[in-house]
């Protein structure tokens, strides 16, 4: 008996037959030969593999379909998602008076950052109960449930935001974080001759009813790898400054969500 056949898809359609258009014309460009494209099946295969498809995609790829989609929209610029998001992240209560306290481990390894925010849409207006869910690697510069064995929600967890669109969370100060470099996808950084690290960043991701989910990243004035970021992950309006206070550091951004 014949398998039961898939339900056409004409978006896949669509998308495959611009995808074919444009190969052409940029294997004509490139001048590949079989060979060439024999390696290319044999490192995508041992990339699969790896379990590192993800994290190719989201640092060589990812930054494009967000540029694409998003450069000249009102709001605040959304960044990568990454790899390295998990579901069912903690909620953190908070104390009166006090910010949120991002899960960690009793004597968090790290220096102690207090971040805070507002959250905003694009006529202006707060936005209240706005959940504010957030990652971020540790001093080691590793994330829990991936290259570290800190337990599986360790520096991430979500809350929401006041009754004027505020938060404040206290969490650690993220450090620069290099990708994998034993694998694959290592391999291939290694053939273009490029280094493996990421700036330090917070990821963020606010969800608001009536607006457009906003993922993005924050960054940090003065890290040294602003500028070469291998994922390209960086806006200029994602950069905010990391303020000395003696025992701890502060830093602050505003973000702003278009309505749907
Ligand atoms: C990361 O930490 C990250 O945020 C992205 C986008 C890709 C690889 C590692
Ligand atoms: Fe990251």
């Amino acid at each position: 008996m014949q398998k039961q056949a898939a339900k056409k898809n004409e978006r896949v359609e669509e998308v495959f037959d611009l995808f074919l258009k444009h190969m052409q014309a940029f294997l004509k460009e490139a001048n590949l030969n079989h060979e060439e494209y024999t390696n290319f099946v044999k490192w995508a295969d041992r990339l699969g593999r790896a379990g590192e498809l993800p994290l190719f995609a989201d640092v060589f790829l990812e930054t494009h379909v967000l540029q694409a989609m998003y450069t000249k929209m009102p709001g605040t610029q959304p960044s990568l998602l990454g790899p390295y998001f998990i579901e069912g992240s903690p909620y953190i209560e908070k104390e009166p008076g006090k910010p949120h306290v991002l899960t960690q481990r009793p004597n968090e390894p790290g220096e102690v950052l207090y971040f805070s925010g507002n959250v905003s849409n694009t006529e202006g207006k707060p936005l209240t109960n706005t959940k504010v869910e957030m990652w971020q690697n540790d001093h080691s510069g590793k994330y829990s449930a991936f290259d570290s064995d800190a337990p599986r929600y360790n520096l991430r967890g979500h809350f929401y935001t006041d009754e004027n669109g505020n938060f404040e969370v206290q969490t650690i100060v993220p450090v620069p974080y290099s990708i994998p470099t034993e694998g694959p996808t290592g391999e291939f950084l290694n053939y273009l001759d490029q280094h493996s690290m990421r700036p330090a960043h917070l990821h963020i991701m606010f969800e608001a009813e009536g607006h457009e989910t906003l993922i993005t990243q924050v960054f940090f004035e003065g890290d040294e790898w602003l500028e070469t970021d291998v994922a390209e992950g960086v806006r200029e309006e994602l950069i905010t400054k990391l303020k000395d206070k003696g025992d701890h550091k502060e830093a602050s951004l505003n973000f702003v969500m278009r309505p749907e």
